[in-house]
């Protein structure tokens, strides 16, 4: 496969959207941009719902691959998560399927796999593989995102590579995101080898900064050619004198969804 040059980034007005909108083009690709909201200081971005198959499809068009941030990246209801994940990322694969894309990259998350208690000790890192524990219904729509992102390329042959993101922001805020923090650097290393890699069928991998304290395998994510360079260690002197280490004793402190397994924050739109 051709490198990808064009890439659909959906979420672009979001968090990780706007990091990876400063950061992407320095390995090369040309964006073009999607979300429910304008993005600031781009106005030719695509405003749309990932529920307007039309505009979906018209955004799809010409691409050579789609990173698929958009999104409730939060909980929310069954029915608002239904349309916006559940109906939106499926609305995107079938106009990925469509325009002939062939490969997406879709940000799955820790929450798929939220109430995997965190290992403790000399426990072994979670691997890739472990079973489905949802932590919300927003976890449980990460989970049907990955399960079609493996139907379409059993029977479309479109790629997908499944980033189980940890934590992506610009700084670790809490004793837990020490183990689970993805630098933005990192995070965009990750997506570019998650572009270019050959042949990665449906491939799900964790995503995460080569963390001290890290609690998952990196295994998968490394074979596509992604080698992190950031640890969270630095900001752990400070988040552990603020907050203290983690109770063995607190359920929101026992999985590795962390607060999201006993008091998940509620989206607020
Ligand atoms: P965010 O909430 O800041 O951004 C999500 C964007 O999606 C927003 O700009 C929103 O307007 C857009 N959006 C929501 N519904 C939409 C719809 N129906 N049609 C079009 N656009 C829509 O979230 P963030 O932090 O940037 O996360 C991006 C993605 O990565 C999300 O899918 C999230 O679930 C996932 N993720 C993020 C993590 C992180 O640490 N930031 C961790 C794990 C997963
Ligand atoms: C996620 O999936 C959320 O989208 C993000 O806002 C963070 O809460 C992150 O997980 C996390 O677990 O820290």
């Amino acid at each position: 496969m051709p490198a990808p040059r064009t890439v659909l980034l959906t979420g672009a007005a979001g968090g990780l959207g706007t990091l990876m909108r400063d950061l992407l083009p320095e390995y090369g690709y040309t964006l073009r941009l999607l979300d429910l909201h304008p993005v600031d200081g781009a106005p030719g971005a695509v405003v749309a719902d990932l529920a307007d198959k039309d505009a979906v499809r018209e955004a799809v068009r010409g691409v050579d691959a789609i990173i698929h941030l958009a999104g409730i990246s939060l909980e929310a209801s069954f029915d608002k998560i239904l349309r916006a994940n559940i109906e939106g990322t499926y609305n995107l694969y079938e106009a990925a399927r469509e325009e002939g894309v062939r490969r997406v990259v879709f940000a799955s998350s820790n929450h798929a796999v939220g109430y995997t208690p965190r290992p403790r000790g000399d426990d072994p890192l979670i691997p890739v593989d472990t079973p489905r524990r949802p932590d919300t219904f927003y976890g449980l729509s990460k989970c049907f995102g990955e399960d079609l992102a493996q139907l379409y390329w059993d029977k479309h042959g479109l790629e997908t590579v499944s980033v189980r993101i940890g934590s992506c922001f610009p700084e670790p805020t809490s004793v837990r995101m020490l183990s689970v923090w993805m630098s933005p650097a990192d995070g965009a290393r990750l997506f570019h080898a998650a572009l270019t890699a050959e042949d990665v069928g449906h491939t799900v991998v964790h995503g995460s900064s080569a963390n001290t304290r890290l609690w998952w395998d990196l295994t998968s994510a490394r074979a596509l050619g992604y080698e992190p360079r950031d640890d969270s260690e630095p900001y752990a002197r400070k988040l552990i004198a603020e907050q203290g280490e983690l109770d063995p004793d607190d359920p929101a402190h026992a999985c590795l969804g962390g607060h999201f397994v006993t008091d998940p924050p509620i989206w607020p739109y």
